[in-house]
């Protein structure tokens, strides 16, 4: 099995419960591996299986916890 990383750059984390937050939604995603959520640098890094998912849903499930990723 091989994964993907991918960073987006999410302007309006401000502290550790958007961070939290993020994390929480992000988790329930099946394919989704690991979540590493940088308060300082507003980054979501996420690794997944891009067999079970794609970027694209991992974007909009960043939109759904109430936060503007840029793609
Ligand atoms: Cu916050």
């Amino acid at each position: 099995m091989s994964t993907i990383q991918h960073r987006w750059h999410v302007p309006d984390i401000e502290c550790g419960a958007c961070a939290d937050a993020i994390k929480r939604s992000l988790s329930e995603l099946s394919g989704v591996k690991l979540i590493s959520v940088q308060v300082e640098a507003k980054t979501v890094e996420v690794e997944y299986d891009p067999q079970l998912i794609k970027p694209d849903a991992i974007f909009d499930r960043i939109e759904e916890a109430g936060f503007s990723p840029e793609a």
